[in-house]
């Protein structure tokens, strides 16, 4: 009885609640209906495809992830500037990728911005450059294989921050040096402090030439005609302290004339500074113009028709619209609180990040231009405080207009608190109407800096099924052992579910070279070859050749064993390394006549 008076005091007060919050409920209905549409717009069933590969730079994990989107699902880290051992990455000092890696700089790398390469004005998703902002360097990814096909060290340069391929030819990549110093002497006198825009061949990464500046190059993007690239600066009072740098109200956009730095290497208007050709804006007038705008302007992002470059102010609420032909600033729009970076869709908009206002704001170019009070389109909240923001296809000339990445620095309560940091937090942002909409949020590892993505049709044929065989490849049946004093070197492959040879032999402290090539012929069997404790590990892809020297350890036995779980004899596909006592005779054949099983025993137990 009692039981039921409660149950009928409940529904009533229910009922009261329910009556007195009509409006609300009805507005929680349409909250729950906007949820399920959002869903069922970034819902991408198990074993289908998203429509774009989103390549987010790592950050100070010096790698890049790639995502899917619509979904948000992470699909894969390609390692850049920094070891990983379970793809088998410059984890070993004596693997190529290691040398490599450890040849141009510090183990460690800091991934900022990723550049797609462009054919004719769109995405060819033939390369990804992208720069290594504490170690001055660059990297080139081969998307055919997504994997790094080549670092290099750019001379001259300290805080190799911003990155852009020269357009419409990608003849070159460059990268801004934002930090400076003096090049020539190593003097640490601040009045001989300069830093350069170098540019390099973006097919070998070979330094080119270079532009010296007074002052800093922050972020790049390129015209899309072949004359100009432009950079910010912000740093124009060339100061050594951050109060010294926001003296001046106004800073600069950098332009420098490509066709004429050209002609000024072939009429050899240059200096050598560390072997690399440097010009001096002095000495050749033209190639640098300095377009002021204020005040420590950030973002810079030319138009997709290539008419204008665009400078966020930064410490100014507006963008700067500087004609990309003439050179002049056309108007100065506000767009609220911290505005850093620009991106684009195909309809004449564009979407400034608002780091201080928390916003992605969204404004017509046209409008903004002509003076017209109405530019202004959108704006939407994100969290919190968003730093680089892209659209698909915005750094071609022809973007997707359909979603935009907010890139942003703080999560807050976005996700399960972790300790006291929290992940770092991305907003997917659905721009294909007249209002923007955000129907996603993922969080990632530290710190997805910035962010290209290209649609799937385009890398559809192009990523590789398995890798060209590598002159070095060995074929099956060409296995072999080759020693030469302490120094020995075997010719492995590798195919389901087998090593070949599954022995070696060593003495104590030679230098043992593993060649292993996958056989397979298939795209993910990848097959792994981790040595007990010698710290081992590589990971060989299908059609693959990796190459690993290390020290033979005190005699014993070392099994190697492959790391993938690519069969159900995964477990069984092992070998040994036997290190023989110094005096021992060793053998290099590779089907030495070993019995299948130790002799004498069948185990612990027999089943027979
Ligand atoms: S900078 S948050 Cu390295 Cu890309 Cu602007
Ligand atoms: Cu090969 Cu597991
Ligand atoms: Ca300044």
């Amino acid at each position: 009885m009692k039981n039921l008076i409660q149950t009928a005091i409940v529904a009533s007060v229910a009922g009261i609640l329910a009556g007195c919050y009509s409006d609300s409920s009805s507005k929680t209905e349409k909250n729950e209906a906007q949820s399920v549409s959002d869903a069922q717009r970034v819902y991408v069933a198990p074993g289908k495809l998203d429509d774009y590969y989103a390549i987010l730079s790592g950050g100070q994990s010096g790698s890049v992830f790639v995502y899917g989107i619509p979904s948000c699902r992470f699909i894969k880290e390609v390692p850049i500037f920094e070891p990983r051992a379970n793809l088998g990455y410059a984890n070993n000092s004596g693997s190529d990728t290691y040398k490599r890696l450890h040849d141009t700089g510090p183990m460690w790398g800091d991934t900022h911005h990723p550049v797609l390469s462009q054919t004719d004005g769109r995405y060819d998703g033939r390369w990804l450059w992208i720069n290594d902002k504490a170690n001055g360097r660059v990297a080139k990814i081969d998307l055919h294989t997504f994997e790094t096909a080549a670092i290099a060290h750019v001379p001259n340069i300290q805080g190799a921050h911003g990155i852009a391929a020269y357009l419409p030819s990608c003849k070159y990549v460059y990268v801004n040096g934002e930090l400076e110093h003096d090049l020539e002497g190593g003097s640490t006198d601040p009045s001989r402090y300069h830093s350069v825009i170098a540019f390099l061949d973006s097919g070998t990464l070979e330094t080119k030439f270079e532009v010296m500046l007074t002052g800093n190059a922050d972020i790049a993007s390129s015209g899309k005609d072949g004359r100009y690239v432009f950079s910010t600066m912000y740093n124009s009072e060339n100061a050594i302290t951050s109060e010294g740098m926001i003296e001046r109200d106004r800073d600069a956009v950098a332009a420098i004339d490509v066709p004429l730095a050209e002609k000024a290497l072939a009429d050899g208007k240059f200096s050598r500074i560390k072997n690399i050709p440097v010009i001096k804006p002095e000495d050749v007038p033209g190639v640098l113009t300095l377009i002021p705008v204020p005040k420590n302007p950030h973002g810079c992002n030319v138009t997709p028709d290539g008419k204008y470059v665009l400078a966020s102010g930064k410490l100014s609420p507006t963008v700067s619209i500087i004609d990309a032909h003439t050179l002049k600033v056309v108007a100065e729009p506000e767009v609220g609180l911290g505005p850093l970076h620009t991106t684009f869709d195909n309809r004449g908009n564009a979407y400034t990040s608002l780091f201080i206002d928390s916003q992605i704001v969204k404004w017509n170019i046209d409008k903004a231009v002509k003076g017209d009070p109405t530019y202004i389109v959108d704006r939407v909240d994100v969290h919190y405080n968003p730093g680089h923001t892209k659209a698909a296809g915005a750094d071609s000339s022809d973007p997707s207009g359909d979603w935009l990445l907010s890139l942003n620095k703080m999560s807050k309560g976005m996700y399960l608190p972790v300790g006291p940091a929290m992940p770092e937090s991305q907003e997917l942002i659905d721009i294909s109407g007249d209002k923007m909409h955000v129907v996603a949020a993922f969080p990632s590892m530290p710190e997805p800096h910035d962010a290209v993505f290209i649609s799937r049709t385009v890398l559809a044929d192009k990523v590789a099924q398995t890798y060209d065989p590598q002159p070095a490849a060995i074929k099956l049946g060409e296995e072999k052992i080759v020693r030469n004093g302490t120094k020995v070197d075997v010719y492995m492959t590798c195919i389901r579910s087998k090593f070949v040879p599954e022995q070696f032999e060593a003495h104590p402290g030679d230098q043992v070279t593993v060649h292993i090539s996958n056989a397979e012929t298939v795209r993910n069997m990848t097959h792994g070859f981790a040595l007990a404790d010698h710290g081992i590990n590589i990971a060989v892809d299908p059609g693959q050749t990796q190459v690993v020297t290390f020290t033979a350890g005190a005699q014993g036995t070392y099994w190697y064993y492959c790391t993938w779980f690519c069969s159900a004899l995964h477990l069984e596909m092992r070998g040994r390394m036997l290190v023989k006592a110094p005096n021992e005779t060793l053998s290099d054949s590779i089907n030495p006549p070993t019995q299948a099983k130790a002799p004498g025993t069948t185990g612990p137990a027999s089943y027979e």
